[in-house]
């Protein structure tokens, strides 16, 4: 294993789930933290928790990976100790409606695009070059299952994520004569508020996909992240893929007690 001590880790969609769980993972490793989502009081409240629980140096800041220029200027605003970006965590994204192609909102597609897709492009595309520059970096993509494997209903969340699938591969392809790493993890089931997102604020619907199913938790994909991070520099973990036990695909599911 190799040590991340110091290093310097950018994670997008920090306030909630997966993206908190992974700030908490890399402090333990002793990390530097650079946070960011669109909720202030909870970036805070975890920049706080993070620095007391584990001794670390956390920065936080407000942003909207939707928001092109907000993702170049933020960055370029970072304070002088805090612009060299040593890992990456595209972590930053969300499901909006479970509806048939032809039945869905247009708007909730243009959420899905615009934040899984356009936002992860915006902050690689932004944070890539130093890396390149300083020849050390990571850039670890969390994708989805519903990126390997579709279900019905999923179509537009279910592109967006196969896009992450593709970016990741031919980025990995753009930076092979480079020390840089390109990492995916693609959850199944996790739970966080990702169903409540989904289903637009309805925690009955939301509660409903986890009961009865030992799903993942968040500490169980950010322990596949920093896995992925602390191999030796001649070893990149390509992807991957991890589910509850009792989920075999996308759609293939066993509620109640295992046998
Ligand atoms: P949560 O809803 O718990 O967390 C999503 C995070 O993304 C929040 O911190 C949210 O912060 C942030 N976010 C959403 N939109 C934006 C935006 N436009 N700009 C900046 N930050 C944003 O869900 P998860 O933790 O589950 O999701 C994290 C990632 O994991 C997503 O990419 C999701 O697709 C993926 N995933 C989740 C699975 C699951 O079953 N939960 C399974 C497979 C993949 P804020 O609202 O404050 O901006
Ligand atoms: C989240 C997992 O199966 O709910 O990416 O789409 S799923």
């Amino acid at each position: 294993m190799a040590s991340i001590r110091t290093r310097t880790v950018f994670i997008t969609g920090a306030s909630s789930g997966i993206g908190r769980a992974c700030a908490h993972a890399f402090a333990a490793e002793g990390t530097r933290l650079l946070l960011c989502a669109r909720r202030r009081e909870r970036l805070e409240a975890l920049a706080e928790e993070l620095r007391i629980e584990h001794g670390v140096e956390v920065h936080t800041f407000v942003l909207d990976v939707r928001e092109r220029a907000a993702v170049t200027a933020s960055i370029d605003a970072l304070p002088d100790a805090w612009k060299e970006i040593d890992i990456l965590v595209n972590n930053a994204g969300l499901a909006r409606g479970l509806d048939k192609l032809y039945e869905a909102d247009v708007e909730d597609w243009e959420e899905m695009i615009d934040t899984n897709v356009k936002g992860l492009l915006y902050v690689s595309r932004h944070v890539i070059p130093g890396m390149v520059e300083r020849r050390r970096g990571h850039i670890i993509n969390i994708g989805s299952i519903a990126g390997l494997d579709p279900y019905p209903r999923g179509s537009v969340y279910n592109g967006t994520k196969f896009a992450v699938d593709g970016i990741t591969r031919a980025l990995r392809m753009d930076l092979v004569d480079t020390p840089l790493r390109v990492s995916s993890v693609d959850p199944g089931l996790v739970e966080t508020e990702f169903s409540e997102v989904r289903f637009h604020g309805d925690r009955e619907k939301a509660e409903a996909v986890y009961t009865d199913i030992d799903v993942c938790t968040p500490d169980d994909i950010a322990d596949a992240v920093v896995y992925c991070a602390t191999r030796p520099p001649h070893v990149s973990v390509n992807q991957i893929v991890i589910m509850p036990t009792a989920q075999a695909s996308s759609i293939v599911k066993h509620v109640g007690p295992l046998k």
